[in-house]
């Protein structure tokens, strides 16, 4: 199951969509054939007729596997979790998963869609936003995600070292990946005490130390 050829992932060092899939595989030990699908060179490669072909919704993360292209992180890392159950991704319990899947949620849903770099593209070719006016709406839609995330895992009988335990679930998967964009525009993580400490606890674990943007062959 873990051969690299039987999987191909599609994705681009800076993208914390793709970051949360990279975790995900290196969770479940597999190596996949790396593309990579360049979002700025040439006005960005994800609109390119041969990725548009492939996914017309023209976003990374995409993985190949088994004669089927699977979009969507999401259902990405709920595929690796089903065909790959150890470690799993997801809690054992009905409560448990939806806990895990609210953070997640919470992040993929709440925060990442409106950061993102069409978003961007879109207020400056539109409304003429700046580049510091791109990252002004960027901080707001983080702050205000991350400040009722820390409340959420500061009162919760079930924040471990990681979001939901002592296990990373896809809680962590989705959380770590949007710290780094935090940081991006420029905001201190330190200013939300618990996720700082869940971060800090989850990058000394391989699969997502090695799934940061900055150790990616593509990283610039
Ligand atoms: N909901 C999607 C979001 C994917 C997404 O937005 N990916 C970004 C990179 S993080 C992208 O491809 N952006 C290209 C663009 O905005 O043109 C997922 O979770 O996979």
């Amino acid at each position: 199951m873990s051969s690299s050829s039987e999987f191909a992932l599609y994705g681009y060092f800076r993208s914390s969509a793709a970051f949360r899939a990279r975790i995900a595989l290196n969770l479940k030990g597999i190596k996949p054939e790396l593309r990579f699908i360049h979002l700025l060179r040439g006005g960005g490669e994800q609109h390119g007729p041969d990725y548009a072909a492939l996914n017309p919704q023209k976003l990374i993360p995409a993985l190949a596997h088994d004669g089927h292209l699977i979009t969507q992180s999401l259902a990405i890392i709920e595929y690796l979790d089903e065909i790959v159950p150890e470690p799993p991704l997801l809690p054992k319990d009905p409560y448990g998963r939806a806990h895990a899947r609210e953070i997640a949620y919470a992040v993929a849903c709440d925060i990442h869609p409106i950061n993102n770099l069409r978003v961007n593209q879109h207020i400056a070719a539109t409304f003429g936003a700046t580049a510091e006016q791109q990252a002004a709406w960027q901080r707001h839609w983080i702050v205000t995600g991350f400040t009722a995330l820390e409340t959420m895992l500061a009162t919760s009988k079930y924040t471990g070292a990681y979001c939901h335990g002592d296990a990373p679930t896809i809680a962590d998967i989705c959380l770590i990946p949007q710290c780094a964009n935090a940081r991006r525009v420029k905001l201190e993580i330190a200013t939300w005490p618990t996720i700082a400490r869940i971060e800090a606890h989850a990058l000394k674990h391989p699969a997502f130390a090695a799934a940061l943007p900055a150790n990616q062959p593509d990283a610039e």
